[in-house]
């Protein structure tokens, strides 16, 4: 993705390679405090979940209760990486610019207009958008379709609970997800690096798959700007980036909708975008990924799986050829 050549002809370098010293340095003291065994009675998972949160600064918290369906024991991606490695292209394309430029980002007052093949359709306050449905916190594994992973806490609820409300028509074929698109609040809207606003959407059985999260939330607080505030799907059996970020609109359509990043490079990024090993990047292999936070002395190359491992959503696509609808 990012390997991309930019508009200007300069490739972006891989700057995710490079793990800032101080992210490395608290981690070699933790490796260290495990050795000793220093926390005695604590378990490995407490500990390195313990390490996850340290890094919060004290964001607004927000209340949820963890769904035991969706309790992932896998160690968490450290906050500080989740929170300062990220893609929002609205906010720059190199991967430290949205936590230093989001801040401009003005999260209320802040409305959601759900509108198309609807028999409801309606715009709603984000506090209200978000007493819609209980608040539940899941761990899901997102897979960057550039070949790194992380391990992140959500805050959500299942995106069926807002279908059902708007009560799509016979016609809602698929959705559509809008990102905010103000120059003004985003600096990076002004390079033309994709087609804005960025626009992603699904198929409608998939959107309400119970896993396709309506994002309030990470790591019990309030989603940081750069994380999509103040509300972002998380579809954990995707590449990453069909969960929009920073959602204005969501509509109901007949036809496949334009995608960003399938409209700027077809071949390479597909409508699905499901997690495949199988299926190549035509410029790399998607058959591994790097974990954020496994880099230095502990890289280990992870096999990637089906549907990022969420096997339970293989019956959308029986019958499909995920190579041809990859
Ligand atoms: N509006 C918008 N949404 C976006 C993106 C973006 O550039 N703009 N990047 C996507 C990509 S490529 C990824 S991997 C995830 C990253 O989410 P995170 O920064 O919360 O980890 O957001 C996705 N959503
Ligand atoms: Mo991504």
């Amino acid at each position: 993705m990012l390997i991309k050549s930019r508009p200007d002809g300069i490739d972006l370098p891989l700057s995710s390679e490079i793990t800032p010293r101080a992210i490395f340095e608290s981690r070699r003291d933790f490796i260290r405090q495990l050795a000793v065994g220093s926390i005695a009675g604590t378990s490995l998972y407490e500990m390195a979940n313990r390490e996850a949160f340290a890094q919060t600064l004290g964001a607004q918290k927000m209340a949820a209760t963890l769904n035991p369906a969706y309790a992932l024991i896998e160690k968490k991606t450290a906050y500080k990486d989740a929170t300062t490695y990220n893609n929002f292209y609205e906010f720059g394309t190199d991967k430290s610019e949205p936590a230093q430029t989001a801040g401009s980002l003005k999260t209320r007052p802040w409305t959601v207009t759900i509108e198309g093949e609807v028999k409801k359709p309606i715009t709603l306050d984000i506090d209200s958008l978000i007493k819609l449905a209980p608040l539940e916190e899941r761990i899901y594994r997102l897979r960057c379709v550039e070949g790194w992973s992380m391990v992140i806490p959500w805050i959500g609820y299942s995106l069926s609970n807002l279908i059902k409300k708007v009560e799509p028509t016979a016609n809602a074929r698929y959705i559509e997800f809008i990102t905010l698109d103000d120059k003004k609040q985003m600096p990076g809207l002004r390079s033309p690096v994709l087609e804005w606003p960025y626009v992603e959407g699904l198929r409608l059985d998939e959107a309400n798959h119970p896993l396709a999260l309506l994002t309030f939330g990470m790591y019990g607080e309030v989603l940081p700007n750069q994380n999509g505030a103040p509300v972002r799907i998380a579809l954990p059996w995707k590449y990453g980036f069909k969960s929009a970020k920073s959602i204005v609109k969501i509509r109901f359509v007949k036809d496949q909708p334009r995608t960003a990043w399938n409209s700027a490079a077809p071949r390479e990024y597909g409508f699905y975008s499901n997690v495949n090993p199988e299926v190549d990047h035509p410029r790399w292999s998607q058959a591994t990924e790097r974990r954020i936070g496994e880099d230095g002395l502990f890289a280990r190359k992870r096999k990637t799986l089906m549907f990022n491992g969420y096997s339970e959503v293989a019956s959308l696509y029986s019958g499909m050829d995920l190579k041809k609808f990859f």
